[in-house]
């Protein structure tokens, strides 16, 4: 016990007193930090969803329809939404249930199943250096989600390089030293309106010339057309399969949860234009939308990797489908 309570001591962002071992060696995982980035989703969903099942006193169509609408108020999507309501129709079928308390189990474990198919950890290179390429569109959280990575990294003991390959404004080079800077980590860069793929260039010879274990690439969310944007990531992208065999090892799609099914058309665009294997949704503290994570994972087929709940730089999550599902129908 004692060296639980030290951890929450030491680790001073932990705001719940939440954990459990996960084996013998004392590893622990903070599940409540999963459950505090979705709190607003599961208010909006659990709390609509407990005042529905303690309204209603069968599974009528009435509670069919109540359910659809809050689910998709959550923003899970059209498509998700009416699969769920027919799974739970047909289970209520099966099964002879009567109980609306019964539905929350049975929402819980499809959702959860959904998820599973698509839940896949960061993929690192096996030697060498680790690639990453963020992209996204303007004001998304790219910036901060490096600086986040990067610090991770850092404190896992690995040697990080970032790469400023947003050269539209001379700001989002100078936003990005500072964090660098912040995190003690090294950054390439070049002058504003400089070629991305230049950039990259540069920062690859220098990872692989510094040993490197993790570059990280910052890239541009607005050009003039989205042609352009789309032109110059597809650049930067070969020039990375080019000079480093495997990679990148993750193409990371920040998407900002607040913007809701605004979120699954940008995804589509970036998934055409330049394939992406993972996606970062961030600013889900902030939001009661975060049902967009199932829209995702449904319509999209691209597992979400991290979660962004807050401005700092221990503000990020690793995705885990199971914690999800669970998080968002537990007390
Ligand atoms: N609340 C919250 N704000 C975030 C999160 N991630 C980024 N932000 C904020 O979103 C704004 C835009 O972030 P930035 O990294 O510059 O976006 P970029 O244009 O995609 O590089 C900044 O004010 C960040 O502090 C998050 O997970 N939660
Ligand atoms: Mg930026």
């Amino acid at each position: 016990m004692a060296a639980v309570l030290s951890c929450f001591q030491a680790d001073n962002r932990i705001k719940l007193g939440c954990c459990r071992f996960i084996n013998g060696k004392g590893e622990i995982r903070i599940f409540n930090r999963i459950r505090e980035g979705f709190s607003r989703t599961r208010q909006n969903i659990i709390n609509k969803v407990e005042s529905l099942v303690k309204s209603s006193r069968s599974l009528d169509e009435e509670f069919f329809e109540e359910l659809e609408e809050i689910l998709i108020g959550s923003d899970i999507g059209v498509m998700t939404t009416q699969e769920l309501i027919r799974n739970l129709r047909q289970q209520v079928k099966e099964n002879r249930m009567s109980k609306p308390e019964e539905v929350r189990e049975v929402l819980k474990n499809h959702i959860s199943s959904i998820m599973a198919e698509i839940s896949e950890p960061l993929r690192f290179a096996e030697k060498g250096t680790t690639v990453f390429l963020v992209v996204g569109v303007n004001g998304v959280g790219k910036t901060t989600t490096i600086a986040k990575l990067a610090y991770r990294f850092k404190s896992q003991g690995k040697e990080v390089l970032l790469a400023a390959a947003d050269t539209f404004r001379a700001a989002a080079i100078e936003q990005l030293q500072v964090w660098a800077d912040r995190v003690g980590v090294e950054l390439i860069k070049h002058h504003a309106g400089a070629d991305p793929a230049a950039v990259v260039f540069d920062a690859l010879k220098a990872a692989q010339a510094r040993r490197i274990d993790v570059l990280i690439i910052d890239t541009a969310g607005r050009l003039h057309t989205k042609t352009n944007l789309m032109k110059e990531i597809a650049k930067v992208r070969r020039v990375i399969e080019r000079e480093i065999a495997d990679g990148p090892h993750e193409v990371l799609l920040v998407l900002d949860a607040t913007t809701g099914q605004n979120a699954v058309s940008q995804a589509r665009s970036f998934q055409e234009a330049t394939g992406i294997s993972g996606i970062v949704l961030t600013k889900l503290d902030g939001t009661a939308k975060g049902g967009i994570v199932v829209a995702l994972a449904r319509e999209l087929k691209v597992p979400v990797k991290l979660l962004g709940v807050g401005e700092g730089l221990q503000d990020l999550e690793d995705f885990n489908s199971q914690d999800f599902a669970a998080a968002l129908f537990t007390e």
